[in-house]
């Protein structure tokens, strides 16, 4: 199938943008480089600094996907073929704190983009959902078939929009395709997240924060591999199903903060006990093998070589980070 118009939302975001720039240089569609659409409200999360390498490859449209008018538009306008939704609040303490925008953002936004979408009779329909929409596993790994059964309000609104997603698939016979990451990391995340919180700690001579006893497991899937995921699922994924996307990287919270000190250069004991999430999945694990069969994408960094490309790029890239200290030390009160 060949794609012209790809419309990409959240797309100034930190997965969404790996994306941009790995489908403007035309890579994975043999030498085509198609049109690419930006929707995105550039919240706190969204930054067209992360695109600045691709400049004038893409449009842009600042813009709420809630907005029913907003999106009706650009979809008459662009005539998108393929929508691939990234849009989201993302964080989970943030949807501790107040749950209200990801309920809007992420159940409502998507239900918006959906009615476009069957409207402008698009030819594909690509959701980002999450690993966390399954919950917490102790032992063994979630399949695609695995009940869902989401713990913090976050991943209950993203298993409200993969249900939607689901419900329309079934109802509409609607062309869409699900995808289910793991926990990412990399260059460009927003230093709320453990990885890149931990760095931007560090640099500023601090201890990073490791919640309870660090003994929850977490999957690590470094964010190009998983930009090459959804590229491979873009291109080859079938209609009405849905694939895991996970890179078999399981690391224990206190291990990973000590890999990445060790990666940092500072000495092991940087880092401090803190008081638990709520609700604080203790697992997440996936079985990719649906992915990886049928599709051929395999993930190819492991968590020791992606902490280091992440850390030598935080190092350059210090000013960045540093410039969302503010927002991040007022949402961990510091
Ligand atoms: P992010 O927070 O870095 O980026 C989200 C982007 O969406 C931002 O650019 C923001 O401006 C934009 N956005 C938010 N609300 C919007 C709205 N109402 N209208 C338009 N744009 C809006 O998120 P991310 O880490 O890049 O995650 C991208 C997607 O992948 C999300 O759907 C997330 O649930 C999912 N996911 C993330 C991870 C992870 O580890 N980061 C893992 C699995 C799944
Ligand atoms: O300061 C911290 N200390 C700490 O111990 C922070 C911010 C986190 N943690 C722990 C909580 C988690 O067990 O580290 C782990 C990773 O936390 P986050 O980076 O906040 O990610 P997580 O909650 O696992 O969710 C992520 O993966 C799935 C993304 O934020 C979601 O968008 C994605 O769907």
């Amino acid at each position: 199938m060949k794609y012209n118009n790809i419309l990409v939302t959240g797309g100034a975001g930190f997965i969404g943008s790996a994306f941009v720039r790995l489908l403007s240089k035309g890579l994975s569609l043999k030498g085509t480089v198609p049109e690419i659409i930006i929707v995105d409200k550039l919240t706190y999360a969204g930054d067209l600094e992360r695109l600045e390498e691709v400049k004038g490859r893409f449009k842009f449209y600042k813009t709420d996907i809630c907005s029913k008018n907003g999106v009706g538009s650009i979809f008459a306008k662009e005539k998108p073929d393929i929508v691939v939704h990234f849009a989201a609040e993302s964080h989970v303490d943030r949807s501790i704190n107040d749950a209200t925008p990801f309920v809007e953002t992420n159940i409502k936004g998507t239900q918006v983009l959906l009615d476009a979408s069957r409207k402008h009779n698009i030819k594909k329909f690509i959701l980002i959902s999450t690993d966390e929409v399954y919950g917490e596993i102790v032992n063994g790994r979630f399949n695609e078939n695995s009940p869902i059964k989401p713990n913090s309000p976050y991943a209950a609104s993203k298993a409200a929009a993969d249900l939607l997603v689901q419900a329309y698939i079934r109802t509409n016979k609607f062309p869409a395709v699900i995808i289910r990451p793991s926990n990412n990391y990399g260059p460009w995340q927003y230093p709320e997240k453990l990885i890149p919180l931990a760095i931007l700690r560090i640099l500023g001579e601090g201890k990073v924060p490791v919640y309870g006893r660090g003994l929850n497991v977490r999957e690590w899937l470094y964010v190009d591999d998983c930009a090459r995921g959804i590229m491979t699922i873009m291109r080859k994924g079938k209609i009405g199903q849905t694939y895991n996307l996970g890179s078999a990287c399981e690391s224990k919270n206190i291990d990973t903060v000590k890999l990445l000190l060790k990666t940092l250069g500072v000495s092991q004991d940087r880092f401090e006990f803190v008081k638990d999430r709520l609700g604080h999945d203790i697992r997440y694990s996936l079985n990719s093998r649906k992915v990886t069969r049928d599709l051929g994408w395999k993930p190819s960094i492991k968590l020791a070589q992606g902490l280091k490309l992440t850390v030598d790029w935080s190092l350059k890239r210090q000013a960045w980070l540093k410039s969302k200290l503010g927002d991040v030390n007022k949402l961990y009160k510091k």
